[in-house]
């Protein structure tokens, strides 16, 4: 049953229970638009509660009835339903009021939360715009200022927030359903509140909406959602209620349908399924209790941060007293960095250090939950420690290493346990990047495998499962794409119309400007490592900047020059004089943005294709999800692997056969053929 109605003398207590996070399904709206009839009808009743079971109040309209036709009751005549009842409706919020659940509770003539609630509209996050007069009812509550903030960031806020601007009419102590129904009791008496949506909405400065559009407009880049849902917030502020509401109605069906959204769509599921994945059902991850990070630089303070931000102990081990020093004082400056820039408080820095100890001693680490080896990528080095560690270590404590292009089979050579080792590979600065690969080696235990994943979860990251082989998913596909930059150099474009180009696709940065902020000499070792096993990088331009020193910023120049103190790019001729002589012989062509973005972009979805077919990734949306969190690809976009199942595989194929016959890139994989005929990448990887 979704709907139950619960009498407590004069109040009637109306529970929602739809499992898992109470998702507003066309049985559920059914369901609350009969409650109101019967309790209107029902003459004992003087005022209502609305509550749900489980984890949280509605969390929204319930996105995988999205690619289906609506069906009715529709939610904005549920709400219109909920407000115009004869008794006051109290909506009593825990967990999260979220998109069409905060809809539902602004139809309600009071909204009451426990502290620890939140409430938002999400909806640009899915590409869309509320469409059950969220951007029409919150500005009439709240105000267009406060409604804007709100609607377009799609971020939610706390009760206490709430409260302050009106959204919430009080914060309940204790128990919510006792003080909903307390409260309830308290209004029954009184006349109902004026309905939202008869209430005028506050004026605005002059220029507001112009300074609103400016600012929407710089951070949504390509991003179509905020910008319309500010356009409903102005037009509802400027419209009669019901003018609004059909605006709004348009816009919300309108965006429903576009690629943005299913592009949003396929990011918001691929998130939730990749922290259980279905092949580690049932199996029970060790406890973590305890962790420590080998190794202080720049990856292992970033490390110790993330463990200690999810509120773990942290010891880090280096070498000696100097180099602990050294490492603590990465781990401070990255709290400092937070206190500095408001996101944590001194008293929130001074506590998370104090959680962080150092020391030189590995007999620290006796009885440590978990160890996570950060030192320099050289196979000895990483060896030495394990080496130490299977010594001093629980038989049972987990150890990983955090490696990007080292084989974590070799490394765990020589372990004890050894079916308690994996490759945890964070991405830099490992304290905000969300992307986690988890690499088992050939020995790693199912529970040590699931371990991994409950870690991702404890560090509010997206694990990804990576098989072995050079650069793992996501620094494997980056090499692709490196490449691919290059071939357009020698092939008539240029690094600023490379960069432009893929900006232009919705990238944050192009891939040269990336490689000169993160310096060109780590690709270079990994080159020089890849030829002494024989392979043969492409790379004739990377390699002559590396050879005289043109390492990037850092350097005072790499594919761009730079002023001292400005990071802004500027063309190169040294640069440009290297492109040419490399091109020298080459067909040249003249290159605009859309198949620059296509030289670069389809060969990427051929080497994923490979890596799904190696089960190196076992499905595309953990591609996905990778260049999304790793690598900054646009989350509107879906990722590559979405990007060209809706572009069409077969187009895909046609394009890449092209770049291949004109020697720009390899043909596409016979799984990429596969995938095309069968219309889709599931079923490739299996
Ligand atoms: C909207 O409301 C539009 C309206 O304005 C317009 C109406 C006309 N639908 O995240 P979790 C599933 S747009 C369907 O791991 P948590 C999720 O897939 C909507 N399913 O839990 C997962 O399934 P499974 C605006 C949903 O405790 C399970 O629930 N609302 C929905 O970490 C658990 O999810 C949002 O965007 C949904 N709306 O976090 C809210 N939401 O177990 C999005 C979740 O099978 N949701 N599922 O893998 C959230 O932010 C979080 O789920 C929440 C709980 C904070 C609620």
């Amino acid at each position: 049953m979704t709907v139950t109605i619960a009498r407590e003398n004069a109040i009637a207590v109306v529970t929602v229970d739809n499992p898992p996070v109470n998702a507003l399904s066309q049985a559920l709206r059914q369901a609350l638009v009969e409650a109101v009839a019967e309790l209107d009808a029902d003459a004992t009743v003087k005022a209502v509660v609305l509550i749900c079971a489980g984890r949280t109040f509605i969390a929204g309209a319930d996105v995988s009835e999205f690619g289906k036709p609506p069906l009715p009751p529709h939610l904005p005549d549920v709400v219109a339903r909920i407000e115009a009842a004869k008794k006051p409706w109290v909506a009593a919020i825990h967990g999260s009021a979220l998109g069409g659940g905060l809809e539902v509770a602004l139809g309600c003539a009071y909204r009451v939360a426990v502290a620890s609630a939140s409430l938002g509209l999400p909806e640009v996050k899915l590409g869309i715009i509320p469409g059950a007069g969220g951007t029409v009812r919150l500005p009439r509550l709240i105000g267009p200022a406060a409604a804007v903030d709100l609607v377009t960031s799609g971020s939610p806020i706390g009760a206490k927030k709430a409260e302050g601007l009106g959204l919430i009419d009080a914060i309940l102590d204790g128990d919510v359903r006792a003080g909903a129904i307390a409260f309830a009791g308290d209004v029954a008496e009184k006349p109902l509140p004026q309905p939202i949506s008869s209430r005028d909405v506050p004026a605005v400065d002059a220029g507001f909406w112009e300074s609103a559009e400016k600012a929407v407009a710089a951070k949504a880049r390509r991003e179509i959602a905020p910008l319309r849902a500010l356009a409903s917030v102005r037009n509802a502020s400027e419209t009669d209620f019901a003018g609004a509401m059909a605006f709004e109605r348009e816009t919300f069906l309108d965006l429903r349908g576009s690629e943005q959204a299913a592009a949003l769509r396929h990011v918001f599921f691929a998130e939730r399924a990749a922290p259980r994945p279905p092949e580690l059902a049932g199996i029970t991850p060790r406890d973590i209790r305890s962790a420590a990070v080998i190794g202080g630089g720049t990856m292992g303070a970033g490390i110790a941060a993330a463990l200690r931000d999810a509120g773990l102990p942290v010891v880090l081990i280096e070498r000696d007293a100097a180099a602990v020093e050294r490492g603590l004082a990465n781990v401070r400056a990255i709290y400092e960095g937070s206190v500095k820039r408001g996101r944590m408080t001194q008293a929130v820095a001074d506590e998370r250090m104090a959680g962080v100890t150092g020391g030189d001693d590995y007999g620290l680490l006796a009885d440590t939950d978990l160890v996570i080896e950060a030192v320099f990528e050289d196979l000895a080095v990483k060896r030495a420690v394990f080496e130490k560690l299977s010594s001093v270590c629980r038989p049972d404590a987990v150890l990983a290493t955090n490696t990007s292009y080292l084989d974590p089979n070799a490394i765990s050579e020589g372990v004890s346990h050894p079916e308690r080792f994996l490759g945890l590979h964070f991405f830099s600065p490992a304290h905000i990047m969300k992307l986690l690969e988890i690499v088992p080696t050939e020995t790693t235990a199912p529970d040590v495998l699931a371990t991994g994943f409950a870690l991702a979860r404890l560090l509010g990251k997206i694990p990804v499962r990576a098989g072995i082989c050079d650069g793992f998913i996501g620094n494997r596909i980056l090499k692709v794409t490196r490449a691919q930059a290059e071939r357009l150099l020698l092939s008539g474009a240029t690094p600023s119309a490379v960069d432009a180009a893929m900006r232009a696709f919705g990238l944050p940065m192009g891939p040269f400007e990336a490689q000169d902020l993160g310096g060109l000499d780590i690709a270079a070792f990994q080159r020089k490592a890849a030829r002494a096993r024989g392979e043969t990088p492409f790379a004739l331009v990377a390699d002559r900047l590396c050879a005289i020193e043109r390492f990037g910023q850092k350097s005072g120049g790499g594919w761009y020059d730079y002023e001292p103190g400005d990071r802004a790019p500027k063309p190169s001729e040294a640069v440009a004089a290297i492109i040419t002589e490399e091109a020298a012989g080459r067909p040249q062509q003249v290159w605009n943005e859309a198949d620059i973005a296509d030289a670069i972009l389809l060969p990427m979805v051929n080497e994923a294709t490979l890596i799904l077919e190696e089960r190196v990734a076992l499905r595309s949306a953990d591609i996905d999800l990778v260049k999304i969190h790793g690598y900054g690809f646009s989350r509107w976009r879906g990722g590559p692997m979405h990007y060209a199942e809706a572009r069409g595989l077969s187009e895909v194929v046609v394009l890449l056969d092209r770049l291949a016959s004109d020697g720009l890139a390899d043909p596409p994989c016979a799984g990429l053929r596969r995938a095309a005929e069968a219309g889709g990448f599931s079923g490739l990887a299996g």
